[in-house]
Order: C-alpha cells, then structure tokens, then sequence
C-alpha cells in the first residue's frame, strides 16, 4: 500500500504482537541456533501439533493500554493511560513485567496520587529506570498521530509515566520514529531512512537532560546517535556475525541495548539472506533473525515487527502465525480504528 495505508497500520501492530508471542519462548536465553527458531515457528503451521496459543506478554498488554487510551480519549491523556497500566497490571501481574516497573505500576494505581509522573522518577534512586519497557510499548503512538512533533513529544511523556531516566524515554522516541517513517514508505531508502533518524536523534539527544543523563551513565555524549552510527556501518556491510551484532548493539534489556538492535534487524532483513529459508518474506526474515540473536527476544522482536509490519503491511503476515498468537485478532481490529484516527487529524477533524 501507499504511505499511511491501512495494510501498513495493520502490518504495523499485528507483527509487534507476533514478535512478542514468538519472542517468548526464548527470552533471556544467550544463544539461540536459528536450527531452532525455524523449527519453533515452522511448529506455527503444524496444526496437527495442535501447539496450542501462545500468550502475549507485558510488552503488549502495555501496548494495548496505549492503544486504548489514544482512541478513548481521542489523543494522548496521561492519566487515562496511568489508570489503564494500573488496571492492567493488577488484574493480570503474571505477564513477565520487569523487576523493577511492578513498583511503579502498584503506585500508579493509588487514587491520591496528583503526579502521574511521579512513581517513575523515583525508581533507580531518583534517576528513572532506563529498561526497554517504554519503547515496547511505543508504537501506537505512531500510528496515532500523523504529526512527527506530536509523534515524538506524545511517545516520551507516554514512556515517562514509567520511564524517567532519558535512556528510556528516548529509546521510546526513537522506536516511535522509525515506525513513523516505515509507515510513510521510508524503508525504500535504507540510507536515507537511517539517515532520518539520526538527523532526528541529533536534536532529540541534544536535550540538557539527556545530556546529563547521559555524563552520568558513562555513555556517549549522545548515546543513541553513538548506536544509530553502528546500525549505519553494520548495514553497508555485506557479512555480519550474530556475535558482531551483539557486542556491537547489544540484545539486552535496557532500550540503548535494544531498540537500535531492532532497528539493525529490519535493515538487515530487507534483503534475503544466506542463514534464511528462500521461500521467507521480509517480515518472516525480520521476525526470525530477531529471534536468534537470543537476549530480550521478544521484546526486539516486538519491536523489529512494528517497524517492518509498517513496511510490508497486514499481506506479509502468515495466517498460521496469526492464528496462534494470543491478540493479534484485536491488534488488527484497532489498526482500523488508529488509521481512522489518524487521517481524521491529517483532515484537521
Ligand atoms: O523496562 P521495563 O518495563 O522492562 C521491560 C522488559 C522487557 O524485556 C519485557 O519483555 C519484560 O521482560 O521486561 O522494566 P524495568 O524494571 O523498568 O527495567 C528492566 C530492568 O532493567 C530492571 O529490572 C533492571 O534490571 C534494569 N534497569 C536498571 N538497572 C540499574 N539501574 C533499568 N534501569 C536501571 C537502572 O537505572
Ligand atoms: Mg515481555
Ligand atoms: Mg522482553
């Protein structure tokens, strides 16, 4: 489809869904042969096998809060959101949240609190978790707000109300970013598209916060343009080791350890590649290579799917995956209901 096609949107947050079902089964784990991913999601289509569901995790659950937040209140609310995480989280805790957010998302559920912000500042000993949590769950944002501005301010204060370090929050934005622009077909220009969002990052890691921030961590003077830069070599190179990505992006937990990793698959899974099955599209490619980089799978797999789902749209999506992934049926009801949102701000509605 065209820029900001339905298909896209629904491309979009359907293949974040699947990347964290599929991603589940190996997260945390440090190595993982692609022998078997490809057995894993080859199971997808064996319903003989009768493999049953496989559930989401809080990386979705959030995504969905987000989601049904924009479209409730028609734009970003914070305390809609707020009161929806607390919600989600009390009522099913067992998603495999991080150690850490299980105190904010308690508090956030307090009637007294004034400052929805709050809770978050004070993790980590006042200076915000910088863990990939918000990041997971940034998408929608680009998919309810046609405005790059509004894109990018609406992500951070969404990934704020759990994530005050800028480590965090900007990994958020930069997530939100590049499904931004693989909605608007960017991904046709790899070069430019990676250009893109350096140029954007630029400015965004230019902030006097996140510069301190970033002194603080012992990090780069703008840590996610330092990563950004390493996407841009990796990706003009014709062969790279699952072991170079690693030591190179990282696989792990916290957003700078993950997001330019997502980011890095996409690229990379544009073209057809040697330790990938022939009869693969670029999304199966995307989801997979994901996969057997091992670490925070699926929640790299999640965000790896949101970016390419925007680019290849709800057509590259095998039915036996969606089949069996717990929320894609509702993801794909609400990609109608984002698009619709969406064009109706394009229209000044
Ligand atoms: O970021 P968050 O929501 O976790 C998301 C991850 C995804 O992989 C999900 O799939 C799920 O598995 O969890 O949760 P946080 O608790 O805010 O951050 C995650 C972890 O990052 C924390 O539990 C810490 O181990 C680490 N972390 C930090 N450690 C030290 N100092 C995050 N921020 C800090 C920090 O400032
Ligand atoms: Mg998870
Ligand atoms: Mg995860």
């Amino acid at each position: 489809g065209g820029p900001a096609s339905l298909s896209r949107f629904r491309g979009a947050l359907v293949a974040a869904v699947l990347g964290d079902c599929v991603g589940g089964e190996f997260e945390g784990a440090e190595e993982v042969p692609m022998e078997s991913v490809l057995q894993h999601l080859n199971g997808l289509d064996d319903e003989t096998k009768g493999s049953g569901i496989l559930e989401y995790s809080d990386d979705t659950a959030m995504a969905r809060c987000v989601v049904q937040s924009l479209l409730t209140r028609t734009g970003f609310d914070e305390h809609d959101m707020a009161r929806r995480f607390a919600k989600e989280y009390s009522t099913s805790p067992g998603r495999g949240y991080g150690s850490g957010v299980i105190q904010v998302l308690k508090k956030l559920s307090s009637p007294h609190l004034s400052d929805v912000y709050q809770p978050a500042r004070d993790q980590f000993n006042g200076r915000g978790s910088f863990g990939n949590g918000g990041a997971m769950r940034a998408a929608p944002f680009a998919l309810a707000f046609p405005e790059l501005a509004d894109v990018k301010r609406f992500a951070r204060l969404g990934a704020m109300l759990t994530h005050s370090c800028s480590l965090g929050y900007n990994g958020a934005v930069l997530q939100a970013l590049a499904v931004h622009l693989s909605l608007q077909g960017a991904l046709d220009l790899p070069q430019q598209f990676i250009s893109r969002l350096i140029t954007e990052m630029e400015e965004v890691e230019g902030d006097e916060a996140a510069r301190k921030d970033a002194r603080i961590l012992k990090e780069a003077e703008k840590p996610f343009c330092e990563r950004l830069h390493r996407v841009r070599d990796l990706m003009d190179r014709s062969q790279v080791s699952v072991e170079e990505v690693i030591s190179e992006l990282g696989n792990g937990i916290a957003a700078l350890h993950s997001v330019p990793t997502a980011i890095f698959c996409v690229l990379h899974c544009l073209q057809p590649r040697e330790c990938l099955p022939e009869n693969y599209g670029g999304l199966e490619r995307t989801i997979s290579y994901s996969l057997a980089l091992g670490g925070d799978t699926d929640t790299i797999a999640c965000m790896a799917g949101a970016i390419a789902g925007a680019h290849y749209g709800i057509e590259a999506i095998p039915q036996s995956w969606m089949k069996c992934c717990e929320g894609a049926e509702d993801a794909d009801i609400n990609a109608e209901r984002l698009h619709r949102l969406y064009h109706q701000s394009l229209q000044g509605g």
